[in-house]
């Protein structure tokens, strides 16, 4: 089953927001965004701007009718400055113009005048100061502090993990077209069309239900756009609203790059207790998540990498201490992971630390701490772990003692080249940790004609959604897959919906889809009786278009029975609700069973390091991943390999770059790397995982999208084996991306100690 979008990706005619036909006389937008991170907004002087060519407005926060608030979990953002400037790139002022260029030009016409502030970049140092996005969050299991005085090893350390850039293909934009009663219709590059819609009610002052918001598919979120589109769309909202034009704004990819959040980075201290069996019995982290200048999704964010702060490990005793602290940098959001694949990292590199200082091999210590059945995780839920058979199944397949083994006769025979194997086990858990929001709708008609039309909350965003929601259609109907049109996902059909994210959306509005054709079969079971001269409903079946009686086949088929049906004044439509069951936390204790399932896998990567350049490939990546029962390999696969890709690129070559004056200076593709065909590893190998648990996931198929990326995590411990190889007094701190140039600094880094204190070398 081929992804259904791969044919007009190919010709060119899927359909983004900037492939939607505009209307006569739409306005284009552009922002004039801070140039200083942070600031006393003392003016704002839009004289020039006004005068050049094609500008027909420029919009300050006082324009707006409604709140100058786009806040979501707080309200700590304004959609336009107004009497302080947070961050560079944040938007001071909105031009709107003739022509794209015309807008672009005028932008570049205003001038402000900013009374400069303290710039605060560094998590730890706002911390320090006291600037937390809201109070610290805990979580505690067993009794820490005890169990470290009774550990016969212990070893603390700092770990520090850069952010990275979505680089979604498509950038962010919206197009907003004024409809009757002062409404708006607004076309959006979002994963949230309910969170853009929410935004653009509160700055346009209007009810939720004067504002439709039309999604056909994005080219790539990433998480970037889960939160973060909103700002497109509510200013394109504004500007419709006061001109009464339709306003479109697609940013430049500079623009993109400067104005948007990232992932976060994080600075952490770990402390790690081993027992004498390399049991690891007591672990205590602490968390200095870079929030930005606004809370965004960082709080949301902060929690994941509480709950993934033990990774696959069964650890008894835990206290995961966690700041989401406030820096002059633009509000940082969602990434493929949410925070996890940050809590990871850390307890990876307290396990290579206890590694290195006892002298035994890194993945002998995950081994003996995988989590199994029964275990709990520090937040409550009680493991039903695939984390032992994903290692098991993994190592009977790819052989780790020979891929080692092999490294290892390499690295003696190779003085200036080595390579470096890790293994890196998985386990992520599927739900938004907000129980609320694990919840979705799908509306489904059958037309007379016999075809199918499904609408849900899911966004593509070329993780194949809408070709899962088709497949439960057809198969619940049996029906060919190319009867069934999966449609835009659009505020008017589906309301209230979740954004596409945390992994979630086959499952949530798989669900309500199958619900939803579910009952319309059942109609269509008892229309059907009678024809076929069944005792009952449920002595109908469907197969291949037609009806079956207790299992044996009639002349009836799907066209003619749907036109019966009809005929009879049956409906053939249905708006179906589904709401994951059995889930629920409680954070006044921090307790409870947050995930509907975990996700688990385990991925060998190696690597070859080539010790004069600093220089690195990735030669593979192996994994035993758990995909419950894949609905669509075609698509899962390319999940993974994409997800792994991206966390390679994360751990090795991506590097944010800010100044101590909170300015990107990776603000490029000339500047910023991201893996291209030649850095991809040369080999990915997935093993399904066999397993025959029930789980939660729609058919069986569980969530596949954000769990491979941290698969990713193994490349930097491959890369850190390669340099201990070459040198075993070379101990790398725990800093990641390990891009080449640390990895040179890292080689030689007794070379570079004695060429600081001014000995020749
Ligand atoms: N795959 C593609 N091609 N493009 C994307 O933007 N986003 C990822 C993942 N895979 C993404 C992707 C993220 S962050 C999430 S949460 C999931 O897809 C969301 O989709 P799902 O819930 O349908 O898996
Ligand atoms: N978004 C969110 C997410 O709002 N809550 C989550 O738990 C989550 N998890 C992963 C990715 N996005
Ligand atoms: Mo994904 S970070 O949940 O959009």
């Amino acid at each position: 089953m081929k992804n259904l979008d791969s044919k007009s990706h190919v010709r060119g005619e899927s359909v983004y927001l900037d492939d939607v036909t505009l209307l006569q006389g739409t306005l284009f937008a552009c922002v004039y965004d801070s140039p200083i991170a942070h600031g006393k907004l003392k003016s704002v002087d839009i004289s020039e701007a006004e005068k050049a060519a094609g500008v027909v407005r420029i919009i300050t926060a006082k324009d707006l009718i409604g709140e100058n608030q786009i806040g979501g979990i707080l309200p700590d953002e304004p959609l336009l400055a107004d009497g302080e400037v947070h961050f560079c790139g944040m938007p001071v002022a909105m031009v709107l113009a003739e022509t794209e260029e015309q807008a672009h030009r005028a932008a570049k016409l205003i001038k402000t005048e900013i009374e400069p502030l303290e710039i605060i970049t560094d998590a730890r140092e706002a911390q320090a100061k006291g600037e937390l996005i809201s109070p610290p969050k805990q979580f505690k299991l067993g009794d820490a502090e005890n169990a470290f005085k009774t550990s016969e090893h212990v070893f603390e350390g700092r770990a520090d993990v850069n952010g990275q850039e979505h680089l979604y293909i498509e950038t962010q934009g919206a197009y907003a077209v004024p409809i009757e009663q002062n409404g708006l219709k607004i076309y959006s590059s979002t994963q949230g069309p309910t969170a853009v819609q929410r935004a653009v009610a509160r700055v346009t002052a209007l009810p939720m239900n004067l504002i439709e918001v039309d999604v056909t598919r994005l080219g790539g979120g990433f998480g970037g756009k889960e939160d973060q589109a909103n700002a497109w769309a509510a200013l394109c909202a504004v500007g419709a609203q006061l001109t009464k034009r339709p306003v479109k704004y697609a940013l430049h990819r500079m623009e993109d790059m400067r104005m948007t959040g990232k992932r976060h980075p994080y600075s952490a201290d770990y402390k790690i207790g081993l027992d004498k069996d390399l049991r690891i019995v007591a672990y205590e982290v602490t968390f200095y998540q870079n929030a930005g200048a606004a809370c965004d999704l960082s709080l949301p964010v902060l929690e994941r990498t509480l709950f993934h702060s033990t990774n696959s490990y069964f650890i008894p005793n835990v206290s995961a201490l966690a700041y989401s602290c406030k820096t002059n940098l633009p509000p940082n959001t969602a990434f493929r992971g949410f925070g996890g694949p940050q809590g990871m990292f850390v307890i990876e590199s307290a396990i290579a630390h206890a590694a290195d200082k006892l002298g035994v091999s890194k993945d002998e210590i995950q081994r003996r701490n995988l989590i199994r059945d029964g275990d709990e995780f520090p937040y409550g839920q009680i493991a039903e772990s695939e984390a032992f058979a994903s290692w098991t199944q993994a190592d009977e397949k790819f052989d780790f003692a020979k891929l080692k083994a092999e490294a290892g006769e390499f690295n003696k025979q190779n003085k200036f080249i080595k390579k470096g194997v890790a293994l890196q086990p998985v386990c992520f858990g599927i739900s938004f940790t907000k129980t609320p929001m694990n919840q979705a709708r799908s509306l489904v008609h059958v037309y007379t004609d016999g075809s199918v039309a499904v609408s849900t909350g899911a966004v593509e965003m070329g993780q194949g959604v809408n070709t899962k929601m088709a497949q439960v259609a057809a198969r619940i109907f049996s029906l060919p897959v190319e009867r069934v049109k999966v449609h835009t996902t659009n505020t008017l059909r589906i309301a209230n919906t979740s954004p596409t994210a945390a992994s979630a959306a086959a499952d949530l509005n798989g669900k309500a889809t199958e619900i939803a054709c579910e009952t319309i079969l059942q109609r269509l079971k008892e229309v059907a009786a009678p024809l076929v001269e069944a005792e009952s409903a449920g002595d109908v079946s469907f197969k291949d278009g037609f009806v079956f009686r207790n299992g044996e086949s009639t002349n009836l088929d799907w066209l003619v029975l749907v036109n019966e049906a009809h005929m009879q004044r049956v409906s053939l439509s249905e708006h179906a609700h589904y709401a994951t069951p059995g889930i629920g936390f409680d954070w006044s204790i921090a307790k409870g069973h947050p995930f509907a399932y975990h996700v688990y896998g385990t991925a060998i990567v190696g690597v070859t390091v080539d010790c004069l350049r600093g220089i690195y490939t990735l030669d593979y990546v192996k994994a035993c991943h758990d995909f419950g029962s894949s609905m669509n390999t075609d698509v899962d696969f390319g999940q993974i390999e994409g997800g792994i890709v991206q966390g390679l690129g994360w751990m090795t070559m991506e590097e944010i770059f800010y100044d101590s004056q909170g300015k990107l200076r990776s603000n490029a593709l000339s500047t910023y790397k991201i893996p291209d065909i030649y850095s991809v590893p040369k080999e990915i190998e997935i093993l399904p995982l066999e397993t025959m648990r029930e789980n939660l996931a729609i058919f069986n198929s569980k969530a596949v999208g954000e769990p491979p990326l941290m698969y990713g995590i193994g490349a930097y411990f491959a890369i850190r084996e390669a340099v201990k190889a070459f040198n075993p007094e070379n101990i790398p701190a725990f800093d990641a991306p390990f891009t080449p140039e640390k990895v040179l600094l890292n080689l030689y880094s007794e070379t570079v100690k004695k060429m600081k204190a001014g000995n020749t070398v």
